[in-house]
């Protein structure tokens, strides 16, 4: 059975009515550009095949209630049209919750439902599952109560979510692409102007994603932590962000900085011009350039931003030794565990797979897991 289907037939059975409609919200990969987002740089980002299913239908009252199949079918229910308070026990209602909240607050006027979620986004693994059910619940609620709020507005409405109801600071990067992907392409985002470049990916490459399953500890408090690190950074500068600092500012003045702020700004200066570099080289088709590129990406988010953890960096030397300079890889997502991308030849992809698979979990003890995407849509409505 189908996901869509899958989420019909719980909803029916639990709901014991049909739903109305199905929304489809994306997870996605960042190719390169790693924590630029909150520092207005560039981002490379495409949505994924594995998506966040949300199965909806009115209420002709002010309760929503959801059931989350994924975890252990847990129900949250509340109302609309007052103050939401956080769920105590439920961590995935307050993703929920929290994006209901941001709509209210905005002077949406929302009404009751009956919400069943499920998907197949690889929870906890950096390929954005939290943003693909906040791009998916806002965007029902935007079908559901005829809002017309538009894709980049949905997007900035979870990552509010996110920051103010959830408490992690993310950046845009993961709503934006959730909502606003585009089928066979990869989204330059500047991340200023939330301007979107499209970068077609050649059919001809595969994107692979590697989790490691290193279970991401920390990750809340240090990726909190950068971004001050990068804010203190940009301050040293007298600048409102990182994106204004110039290679050659920083290369003039590295030395006056505090020495751990300068390795973070130093990725920052640079993955910045590495993302521009690598969005031309995608349109080229330049594989060898890419090559490059995304290896100084990894090397410089494992010494100068210290994100990556061993069983990362033994990953991305297990396919870089298969690679060589015909296809590119490296850590992709917030950090400290998650997964690596690699962008393959579609003739090396077995090649790629076999040495993973007989290499990995010798060096780490641990099983990796395997997946594959073409760039994916963002959010849509999915009718009977
Ligand atoms: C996480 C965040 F949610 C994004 O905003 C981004 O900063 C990313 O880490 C790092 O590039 O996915």
């Amino acid at each position: 059975m189908n996901i869509e289907s899958t989420v019909r037939s719980a909803f029916l059975k639990h709901f014991t009515r049909d739903a109305d409609f199905v929304v489809k919200a994306p997870g996605r990969v960042n190719l390169i550009g790693e924590h630029t987002d909150y520092n207005d740089g560039f981002v490379l980002p495409c949505a994924i095949e594995y998506a966040t299913y949300i199965a909806v239908a009115p209420r002709t009252d002010s309760t929503v209630n959801v059931l989350a199949l994924d975890c252990n079918n847990e129900v949250d229910s509340f109302s609309v049209g007052q103050e939401l308070a956080h769920h105590q026990t439920q961590s995935w209602s307050n993703y929920v919750r929290g994006v209901v909240d941001e709509l209210q607050k905005r002077g949406h006027q929302l009404t009751g439902c009956d919400i069943c979620i499920t998907g197949n986004v690889p929870q906890g693994a950096g390929l954005s599952s939290s943003a693909a059910l906040e791009v998916g619940i806002a965007y029902a609620f935007n079908h559901l109560c005829d809002l017309f709020i538009e894709r980049k507005e949905i997007a900035k409405i979870g990552q509010a979510a996110e920051n103010n109801f959830v408490g992690c600071n993310c950046g845009i990067m993961d709503q934006l692409i959730s909502a606003c992907g585009q089928q066979g392409q990869a989204l330059g985002i500047d991340c200023q102007s939330l301007d979107l470049i499209e970068v077609s990916i050649n059919e001809g490459m595969t994107i692979m994603m590697i989790n490691s399953n290193v279970k991401r500890g920390l990750v809340d408090s240090e990726y909190n932590l950068r971004r001050e690190q990068c804010y203190a950074g940009a301050e040293a500068f007298s600048k409102p962000s990182l994106r204004h600092v110039s290679i050659e500012e920083y290369e003039a003045n590295k030395a006056q900085l505090d020495p751990q702020v300068a390795k973070r700004v130093e990725h920052i200066v640079y993955e910045n011009a590495r993302t521009l570099a690598a969005m031309q080289a995608f349109t080229d088709n330049d594989i060898g350039r890419l090559s490059k590129l995304m290896a100084q990406s990894h090397a410089s988010m494992r010494d100068l931003f210290e994100i990556t953890t061993v069983q990362i960096d033994a990953l991305v030397e297990i396919i870089d030794n298969v690679l060589g300079d015909k296809g590119g890889v490296r850590m992709t997502g917030g950090g400290f565990g998650g997964c690596v991308v690699a962008f393959v030849p579609n003739v090396m992809v077995a090649e790629v797979t076999a040495a993973i698979e007989s290499q990995y979990q010798q060096q780490t003890g641990i099983k990796e897991s395997i997946y594959t995407s073409l760039p994916a849509s963002g959010v849509s409505v999915i009718r009977a």
